[in-house]
């Protein structure tokens, strides 16, 4: 496989899409001597194939705000590859979103949709809308009109939505009211849904979780446990909040969380009430960083840092691609980190992940680590498919052994000869095979 020549093209046909690019590079080296080794991929076309995905949707989201005013916002929807299973991946409405963006996220879903081990393809979709200081009737309009055009190209056995940054029930609740008034159906479509109508327990704390059970799975290959470890995390959405909830149970401490203009640090630890106090926050569409440290005055805010300046033994970056780069990885190596579990997609930069590997720590690229968002909306769609709702303890449990079988197949595919354990290596073949192979079973289509 020339994975340079590949690169040239794409990037000629994907001029300025620097993080679809990267996404594409990271996989393609981890794969090229599989797909050496195995002359059938090439004969197939499959990487030329895979990068491409099956269709970009991208239309006009036009709304009106409460003073009347027209606003118009760009919606997508990336629907990447459907080889294993309907598309499947989240929506993210934040004024970052572009087309590259969405891109990588809809390219990494498909390798982690195959880690889970249950049917899904991979997708992505949302909106350049920033529902920051919006009213709830100007979010639920959006949402509507969003969903107005969105509708026709997604189904239960088609393409399944669900969230990301900026995508919580909230939203989904609003998405999928108006799904059901154009489609006259209640069916699973959309994954995140409220517990009275066909969502799954467990699914808002599923990400974290996830993600902590996988650096457990991790810690173990060394003897280690978080019990007494000292946890940095950085933002505090969706996926912070189950990491930091997990790690409090396990008897570790998580000293920071973040936001895009600094973080808390708390020695006392954020646990408990703490925990309870910042989903208030939340929950007001309030900024969660900064009152954090007026209610707890031991804790103190750092403007315009990243959290990994603090010193600690496992780092959970859980907000965003690209938010921890070459000197954080330094300066967490140097500091006696010995696991970084990835929680957010693609939140190391590429020159951050070559210092965990060259230092041998423990690293969970985000395709592997933070699967168990998307694993237990795959098992949302089950329990939908079957009409009944399994107990929180139930969902946990299937969570745990997929995160546990995820880590065993990182294993399987990432231990080098010296019995350092390659996890990016070994996520990314993992996840190719078996959507590679897929694709072949099922002819050029
Ligand atoms: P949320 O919107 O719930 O939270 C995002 C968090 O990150 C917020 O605390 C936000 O702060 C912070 N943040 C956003 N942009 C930046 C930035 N540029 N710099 C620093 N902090 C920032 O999103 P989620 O928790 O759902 O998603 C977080 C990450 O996890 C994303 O990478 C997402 O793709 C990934 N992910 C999510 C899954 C899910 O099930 N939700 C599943 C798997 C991965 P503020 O609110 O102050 O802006
Ligand atoms: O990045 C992700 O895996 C998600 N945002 C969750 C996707 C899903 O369909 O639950």
């Amino acid at each position: 496989m020339n994975t340079d020549k590949i690169m040239n093209d794409l990037e000629k046909k994907s001029p300025g899409e620097v993080e679809y690019l990267q996404a594409v590079h990271e996989v393609l080296e981890s794969i090229q001597e599989v797909v050496n080794e195995n002359p059938h991929f090439e004969a197939n076309g499959i990487i030329e194939r895979l990068i491409e995905p099956d269709r970009v949707l991208m239309f006009k989201v036009p709304w009106v705000d409460d003073n009347g005013k027209v606003f118009v916002n760009r919606g997508y929807r990336i629907q990447f590859n459907n080889a294993i299973g309907p598309y499947k991946g989240g929506l993210r409405f934040h004024p970052s979103v572009n087309l590259s963006i969405l891109k990588f996220l809809g390219f990494e879903q498909i390798f982690k949709n195959s880690l889970t081990s249950l049917p899904m393809g991979g997708a992505k979709g949302g909106s350049d809308f920033d529902p920051k200081g919006k009213s709830n009737g100007e979010i639920m309009r959006f949402c509507q009109s969003f969903m107005l055009e969105l509708w026709k190209n997604i189904g239960p056995e088609c393409d399944v939505p669900a969230g990301d940054i900026g995508v919580g029930g909230k939203e989904i609740g609003f998405l999928y009211g108006m799904y059901k008034k154009l489609t006259r159906e209640h069916t699973g479509v959309l994954t995140g849904k409220g517990i009275n109508w066909g969502g799954s327990l467990i699914r808002p704390e599923a990400t974290g979780f996830g993600n902590v059970y996988f650096a457990q799975e991790m810690l173990k290959t060394k003897g280690e446990t978080f019990e007494g470890k000292t946890v940095a995390v950085s933002g505090f959405g969706n996926v912070a909040w189950g990491a930091v909830k997990k790690v409090s149970e396990l008897g570790g401490k998580v000293v920071t969380i973040s936001g895009p203009d600094g973080y808390v640090f708390d020695p006392d630890g954020i646990s408990g009430e703490k925990i309870d106090y910042l989903l208030e926050l939340r929950a007001s569409n309030q900024d969660v960083v900064k009152p954090y440290t007026y209610e707890f005055p031991n804790a103190k805010f750092v403007q315009g840092k990243h959290p990994w300046e603090v010193k600690c033994n496992v780092a959970l970056p859980c907000a965003t691609q690209n938010e921890l780069n070459k000197e954080d990885a330094t300066t967490l190596v140097k500091n006696g980190c010995i696991c970084v579990s990835e929680g957010a997609n693609m939140p190391s930069t590429p020159e951050a992940v070559e210092i965990f590997i060259e230092n041998r720590i423990l690293f969970g690229p985000g395709k592997a680590a933070n699967a168990g968002g998307v694993s237990t909306s795959g098992l949302e769609m089950t329990q939908n498919s079957m009409k009944l709702n399994w107990a929180s303890e139930e969902v946990d449990k299937r969570l745990h052994e997929i995160m546990t079988n995820i880590h065993a197949s990182c294993v399987k595919y990432g231990r080098e000869e010296n019995g350092y354990v390659n996890y990016v290596k070994g996520a990314n073949i993992a996840g190719f095979l078996k959507v590679a192979n897929a694709m072949i079973d099922q002819g050029i289509v």
